[in-house]
C-alpha cells in the first residue's frame, strides 16, 4: 500500500533500525521502545491486521521468526513478551501487521 509506513519500511524506502530480514519479513526496532529490547516484525507483503487473511505459511514464518529475533537481542533464554494488537479496542495504531517482540527487563503480569 502506497501510504502504508509499514510497507515503506519493508521496501527500504525510509529507514529504520533493521535487525533481521529475508524474503518475507522484515524486522526493525520500535521507534518508541516500551522495553530495553522492542523489535517489531512485519510481514512484507500487506495485510491490515491478524484477521486479514494472512496465508497460513506466511502466518507460520512470521511467527517463527520471533525465535530468531529473540536470540538475535540475547533474549532468548531470559524471556520475551510477544504482543499483536488488532484492531480500535487494542490500540493498533499501524495498519499493517505487526509482532512486538518486549524483553531485556522484568516484566510486570501481562493480565490487562
Ligand atoms: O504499534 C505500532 C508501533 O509502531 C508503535 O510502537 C510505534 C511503532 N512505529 C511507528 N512508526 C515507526 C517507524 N517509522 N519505525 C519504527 N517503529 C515505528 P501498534 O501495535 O499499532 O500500537
Amino acid at each position: 500500500m502506497s501510504d502504508c509506513i509499514f510497507c515503506k519500511i519493508a521496501a527500504g524506502e525510509i529507514p529504520s533500525s533493521i535487525v533481521y530480514e529475508d524474503d518475507l519479513v522484515v524486522a526493525f526496532d520500535d521507534l518508541s521502545p516500551q522495553m530495553p529490547v522492542h523489535t517489531l516484525i512485519v510481514p512484507r507483503e500487506h495485510h491490515a491486521n491478524i484477521g486479514d487473511n494472512i496465508p497460513d505459511d506466511l502466518m507460520g514464518h512470521l511467527f517463527n521468526t520471533v525465535k530468531k529475533i529473540a536470540e538475535i537481542k540475547g533474549i532468548d533464554k531470559s524471556g520475551y513478551r510477544v504482543i499483536v494488537n488488532t484492531g480500535d479496542d487494542a490500540q493498533q495504531t499501524v495498519h499493517h501487521v505487526h509482532v512486538h517482540v518486549l524483553g531485556g527487563a522484568p516484566m510486570n503480569s501481562g493480565s490487562p
